[in-house]
């Protein structure tokens, strides 16, 4: 069965508004969100030429598409362990950059001493690693904090695998999980990012192989009442995990820049739109905020997409102390969810039901359309920089599960795929709540890596293996990387705004974060599904 889907121009260039929200520690989120006049996006090529016409091929007999064959050779590859005995490297026998230098007052180290002094940008210190057999190793950083928890820059032959932490003021072994390493020489470089630790040696072993297990995951869903399309969605993607890849895009819309952008270049849109539920917070309504992102979900769901949502939660009128606009962070209200959920601010505690029931509302309005919703609310807590993480994990566990509970079982709402990105074991609110576990993660500009360590990490949170998803991304990893690593993310979701676009005006891609090159790669790749090659959800069989 073919299904053709035209998108009408004039409409594409009508709502074509600007994305203005950032996210995390990483994001800008100072824009003023409501867009003005001249955010009014302009008619793109492929609207005025109908060249960005979607052809939609469904697959109505089988819904994988039949190839199983391919999937199977795409699987990780099963690399062989490695043999080879471990091997300790000294740091005050590396090569040093900067101010960083050999030390030996403080006690407990290896060897002769360790390396301090990691204060400026391109401090460093270099370890020369011979390694004898290709395969995959754990690097066993041993470092002690100069004060509490630090964060360092992790560097093999130049290209970044994200960052160390230490937190111990004792000399205790970090682990990096899962370097692939080819025979020969090789630098593994300790650069500063935060600073202050003091590094003393690098121990070199074979990784274990990944758990048979990892991506042995249930369609079945948290909520025993999930609807038919939520059910459907999370069969297709339990089906491909392990597998494949789903692309994913963060936009104001279906015709959001991002999108056209990612298609002016590959050719592909994503297949997963992601949206965000900021604007409908009872202070941002107040304030004059508004979004047709509900609007846009239907849309997208309607005519074969997927959609996420976030909710960056601006606090309630009553707590905001800064920009009204920024009243997620924490540095921009005053509210404590502690005081709330200890009883303490009893008014506090029925905005924030006034909040979620708000929220209800929207996500009612898809259920009623059908849809099914990758719902990742009080996202990225434990980084501490959204007020709902500012209060410790037992008040914002509380929070998360009054939360669930609100709006699947006073709303009904039962069309939500429940997509958890606390980011924290401790902050893990049990395997009832979850479906799926996602990391929001931007290693800096130009990092294809594929974030094994982090993947590793969240299959860690919970005993009942759950499908890990990287909900949102600055770069795209490499998929043959990926593949090759065994962090088989469920989708990956690249933010908005800069990290695509290189104007906020225009559909023309930025290369700052993610270059062309990488970009067509990964539309193009076999292990990615976009857009075009999503089967019919509406139908798709649903497992056990
Ligand atoms: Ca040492």
């Amino acid at each position: 069965m073919r299904k053709k889907i035209r998108i009408c121009a004039s409409v594409m260039a009508a709502v074509c508004f600007i994305s203005m929200t950032a996210c995390g520690g990483s994001g800008t989120g100072e824009e003023s969100p409501v867009p003005t006049e001249s955010q009014i996006v302009q008619p793109t090529k492929e609207a005025e030429d109908g060249s960005g016409d979607v052809d939609k091929d469904t697959q109505g007999e089988d819904p994988t598409g039949g190839e199983d064959e391919t999937l199977e050779n795409l699987q990780p590859s099963r690399v062989p362990v490695v043999t080879a005995p471990d091997v300790t490297y000294e740091a005050e026998d590396g090569t040093l950059t900067g101010r960083a230098k050999t030390a030996s007052t403080k006690k407990g180290f290896s060897g002769t001493g360790y390396v301090d002094g990691f204060e400026e940008e391109g401090d460093s210190c270099t370890f020369h690693v011979d390694i004898a057999q290709e395969g995959f190793y754990d690097l066993k950083f041993v470092t002690a904090s100069q004060g509490g928890h630090k964060e360092n820059y992790i560097l093999v032959d130049g290209e970044s695998l994200g960052s160390l932490t230490s937190e111990s003021g004792e000399f205790e072994t970090s682990t990096f999980e899962r370097v692939y390493l080819t025979v020969g020489a090789h630098e593994v470089s300790f650069s500063k990012s935060w600073g202050w630790v003091m590094l003393d040696s690098l121990t070199v072993s074979a990784a274990e192989g990944l758990p048979d297990d990892l991506y042995t995951v249930s369609a079945k869903l948290v909520n025993p009442n999930a609807t038919e399309n939520a059910k459907r969605l999370m069969s297709y993607l339990t089906d491909i995990y392990g597998k494949q890849f789903l692309s994913g895009q963060y936009s104001s819309n279906m015709y959001g820049l991002e999108r056209a952008a990612v298609w002016r270049v590959t050719g592909e849109y994503p297949a997963v739109l992601g949206l965000d539920m900021m604007e409908y917070s009872p202070s941002r309504v107040a304030n004059g905020g508004t979004t047709q992102a509900v609007e846009s979900a239907i849309e997208y769901w309607d005519q074969g997409g997927i959609v996420t949502f976030v909710w960056h939660w601006n606090a309630p009128e009553k707590y905001l102390t800064g920009v009204w606009y920024s009243g997620f962070y924490k540095e921009h209200t005053d509210i404590d969810l502690k005081k709330i959920m200890d009883g303490d601010d009893p008014e506090g505690y029925d905005l924030l039901i006034r909040d979620i029931d708000a929220i209800a509302e929207q996500l009612k309005r898809l259920q009623d359309a059908g849809v099914p919703v990758l719902w990742r609310p009080l996202h990225e807590a434990s980084g501490g920089w959204f007020w709902w993480g500012n209060a410790g994990a037992e008040a914002y566990k509380e929070l998360y599960v009054l939360l669930y509970d609100r709006l699947t079982n006073h709303h009904g709402l039962n069309n939500l795929i429940w997509v958890w990105n606390g980011q924290s074991a401790d902050w893990y609110p049990g395997d009832d709540y979850v479906d799926i576990i996602g990391e929001d993660i931007y290693p800096g500009e130009r990092v294809y890596t594929s974030q094994i360590k982090k993947y590793l990490e969240a299959s860690e949170y919970t005993k009942e293996r759950k499908m890990i998803v990287l909900s949102e991304n600055g770069c795209l990893f490499d998929p043959d990387m990926a593949i090759r690593d065994g962090a088989m993310w469920g989708f990956f979701a690249t933010w908005s705004g800069e990290f695509v676009l290189a104007n906020s005006k225009i559909n023309r891609l930025s290369e700052k974060y993610t270059e062309e090159e990488m970009v067509k790669k990964v539309y193009a790749h076999d292990a990615v599904i976009t857009y075009s090659e999503l089967p019919d959800l509406k139908n798709y069989p649903i497992r056990d």
